[in-house]
Order: C-alpha cells, then sequence, then structure tokens
C-alpha cells in the first residue's frame, strides 16, 4: 500500500494506517483502543507486583498478578469501547456478555499477558487478540476479521492484520505507535527454529524434524515467549515455531482460541503457514474455550517438512506416544 502523498511511511500512525484499510468505522476504534490499552499493560508489565493473584484461570493454572490486572486493563477497554459484544480471555472461565445486539458489533478473544511467568526474568511477553464479526467466538479461525498482537520488548510492537496484508507499528516517545514495517512477507523456507515442550516427550516424528534442521544447520531460537518467538520468525521472514503434542499433553500447550487463531491468521496473510499437523489451524472448528492444539507455524516448506515428518513420509512413525509414556512413566 503506498504511503500517502507527503508523508514518509515512518510518520504514518496506527489509526490512519487502518483507514486506508477500507474497514468499518467500528472495526478501526476497536483496534485503537486495544492499542491504547497496551500502554496500561507495558506500565504494569515494567512496574507492576510479580507474585501471585491467589487465584488459578480455566486451565487450574495459578494466575499471576500482572496476569489479572492485564485482564481486567483489556476487558475494561473493550467494555467501554461500545462496539463489543463477547469477549473471551485465557484469564476468564466463560464468555463476558458486553450487549446482546451484534449489528455491527464484535467479538474479541484475547490472552492478556501471554508468557506472564518470564516477566520476572525480563524476558520479552506479549498481548494476543483475536477479532470476528458478530458474537459468535467458536467458529473457525479463518473467520476473524483481524488478528494482532502487542509485543513488550526492549520496544513495544504491534503487528496486526484485517486480511489484507501484515504491519508492524512501533511505540514511540510519546507513546503512539507508528508505521515501520508493511507488508511483511514470509520467505518460502528459513533456516531459524524455535521448539516449544520438553523434547524428552517428543513423538519420533517430532524428534527426527528437529534432528533434521540441526543437521541441516538450522539456528535454534527459543525464548519460551509465544509473541517474541512468532515475531522473530515473522519479522526475520523465515523459519518456524512449533509446540508438538507431547507425552501426557496430546494437545500441546497452546490454546486455540487465545493464541493459535491470531496468530495463524497473521501468519498466513504474510505467506506463511499454521498446522497442527493435520490440519491448517485456521480451518480447526473450536468446541470449547479452553481447546489446545500442537502447532506448526511459519514458512510454507517448513511447515510442510514437519507434516512429511509427522506423517511418516520421512520413515519414521509419529504414534509412539504411549510406548515413550512407559519409557518415561507418568509425566
Ligand atoms: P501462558 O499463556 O500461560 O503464558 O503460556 C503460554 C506460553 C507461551 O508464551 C510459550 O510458547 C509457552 O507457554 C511455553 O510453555 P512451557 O515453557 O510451559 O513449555
Ligand atoms: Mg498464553
Amino acid at each position: 500500500m503506498p504511503s500517502e502523498p507527503g508523508k514518509t511511511k515512518f510518520q504514518i500512525d496506527l489509526r490512519r494506517h487502518l483507514r486506508q484499510q477500507g474497514i468499518c468505522d467500528n472495526l478501526v476504534h476497536l483496534i485503537c483502543e486495544i492499542a491504547e490499552a497496551s500502554k496500561y499493560v507495558i506500565n504494569a508489565v515494567r512496574t507492576g507486583d510479580l507474585g501471585v493473584a491467589g487465584t488459578s484461570n480455566l486451565y487450574g493454572e495459578e494466575q499471576l498478578a500482572l496476569d489479572v490486572l492485564s485482564d481486567r486493563i483489556m476487558r475494561k477497554r473493550l467494555i467501554q469501547s461500545g462496539v463489543v459484544c463477547n469477549i473471551a480471555s485465557e484469564e476468564m472461565d466463560e464468555i463476558y456478555e458486553v450487549q446482546g445486539d451484534a449489528n455491527g458489533l464484535y467479538s474479541v478473544a484475547y490472552d492478556p499477558l501471554d508468557g506472564s511467568s518470564l516477566v520476572d526474568v525480563n524476558l520479552a511477553v506479549g498481548t494476543i487478540v483475536s477479532i470476528y464479526a458478530g458474537c459468535d467466538l467458536l467458529q473457525p479461525g479463518r473467520n476473524q476479521v483481524a488478528a494482532l498482537y502487542i509485543l513488550y520488548g526492549p520496544r513495544v510492537s504491534l503487528v496486526y492484520t484485517v486480511g489484507d496484508g501484515v504491519h508492524e507499528f512501533t511505540m514511540n516517545h510519546l507513546m503512539e505507535f507508528t508505521l515501520t514495517r508493511e507488508n511483511v512477507r514470509m520467505q518460502p523456507e528459513g533456516n531459524i527454529y524455535a521448539p516449544g515442550g520438553l523434547r524428552n516427550k517428543y513423538n519420533d516424528g517430532d524428534e527426527a524434524f528437529i534432528k533434521y534442521l540441526e543437521t541441516k544447520g538450522c539456528k535454534l531460537r527459543y525464548s519460551g515467549g509465544f509473541v517474541p518467538d512468532i515475531n522473530q520468525v515473522l519479522m526475520k521472514g523465515k523459519g518456524l515455531f512449533m509446540y508438538p503434542a507431547l507425552v501426557g499433553s496430546p494437545n500441546g500447550k497452546l490454546r486455540v482460541l487465545f493464541e493459535l487463531n491470531p496468530m495463524a491468521f497473521i501468519m498466513e496473510h504474510a505467506g506463511g503457514a499454521a498446522t497442527n499437523g493435520t490440519i491448517p489451524i485456521l480451518d480447526i472448528k473450536p468446541e470449547s474455550l479452553d481447546q489446545r492444539a500442537p502447532i506448526y507455524i511459519g514458512c510454507k516448506a517448513d511447515v510442510a517438512k514437519a507434516m512429511e515428518f509427522l506423517n511418516g513420509a520421512e520413515g519414521v512413525s509419529a504414534g509412539n506416544l504411549e510406548t515413550k509414556s512407559v519409557k518415561y512413566g507418568s509425566v
């Protein structure tokens, strides 16, 4: 997309860029409100209480004070936006109904502070957001009208798509998001890999795939934070992130609604791919808010290669999770 006459692309702010996308005013407003909320989240990350909240989320995981605070910041802003009907969050047990009339409104699923356990060791974390038209949140990710994430690293960046290219904005000294990369594109294949999960719980197909990547000379680049790990693959335009099925966790760890769908939507619109090992992430029909799935996401050829290993085409079988659980005991 061309920059406006008289303006370099570095001077284009988020609202102006969104308006150039030809989307409706409500969606522009919603994304800008989420961007505003992120300024309070980053303030909480930088200065907030690092302790536990004393509560747990719907996965039974202990919530940190930062998880709860970030969730409240996001939820309040979404409610007050006036353009949202339903909200789902990784930190809430059920859907929060803001208003019943879906006409012209949006529903939002989000992870307010993904990787929050990394804040106390000062690693990068992020907010991940998925947006649908209307009230239905349990629909395939392909129906998203927008997806974005905000990365809280040495700099704060926001990456979004509304289905027409993927664009990166960076927060400046005035806390405004200005355009830094337009139409981010993935190369066909890459040389970096970010493998999540304990490797001694991998099945034979995933193990063989990792050995293939190592032999090929790919660089290991894994931070433990989904947002920075995906952002690296996306901004370098090459490589792959995976969080596979594990012994004792056949659906992996990451959640379809809050983590996988928005990242898969962004990755596909940048020319990459995302699969659960069988079908594209975006074609999964979620049945519950807490649904998880394995994920392989990044360059098309790398994702296809992972699937070849998983499906036995490279001479190994993926179906050994049971024998592995015997080998390693109950996990
Ligand atoms: P969270 O939503 O509870 O923060 O968990 C998601 C994070 C991701 O950022 C990361 O990819 C993954 O968990 C790492 O998990 P683990 O270290 O447990 O394998
Ligand atoms: Mg998360």
